[in-house]
């Protein structure tokens, strides 16, 4: 049996084993699982006036592929840095809501952001620009997930832009 051991062909089978379980691994650890997000659902521009006082609405939403409820909500980052607001704000229900908004049946994910936290955390940024929103996170089993959306960022004017996105969602709200 020592001589099989010993044997190139089953030194190379293991390798290849070890090799596999090895590149596996990395992959699982690796992977993000892409999620669809929306700002500012029903809005398809996503303006963000700088003066805005309010809240930035973000929905993940569900797929076939991805259930919301599998989020853990604590882990859920904006642009590495801004937190959801946990706390009801204004007319609010809750801060953090799951329903249909885009109304395919799928559960989403409603989140509420803080404009200037969010605002804060884009840097130098000018009027005009479309910067890209970045979200992440993990899921319950311990996988990250991500998902991407554009803002248009406004300078000028008094912040009814951002009002417009928020009143946008009423509709959606499950009644
Ligand atoms: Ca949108
Ligand atoms: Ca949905």
């Amino acid at each position: 049996m020592g001589k099989i051991l010993r044997s190139p062909h089953l030194v190379a089978a293991t390798a290849a084993v070890l090799f596999v379980l090895v590149f596996g691994a990395g992959n699982a650890f690796s992977q993000v699982v892409p999620a669809m997000m929306d700002v500012k659902p029903g809005s398809c521009v996503n303006p963000l006036n700088v003066k805005s006082r309010g809240v930035l609405p973000v929905a993940i939403l569900g797929t076939d592929d991805f259930d919301v409820t599998s989020i853990d909500p604590a882990s859920i980052l904006l642009q590495d840095s801004v937190m959801p607001l946990r706390t009801a704000a204004e007319d609010d229900a809750s801060a953090i809501d799951c329903n249909d908004q885009n109304g395919d049946g799928l559960l989403d994910l409603l989140l509420k952001f803080d404009s200037q936290e969010t605002i804060a955390a884009l840097g130098q940024i000018n009027d005009g620009d479309v910067i890209i929103l970045s979200l992440g996170g993990s899921l319950l089993d311990g996988s990250e997930f991500a998902g991407q959306d554009t803002v248009l960022i406004l300078m000028k004017g008094n912040g009814n832009q951002a009002n417009l996105g928020r009143s946008a969602l009423a509709p959606g709200h499950n009644k």
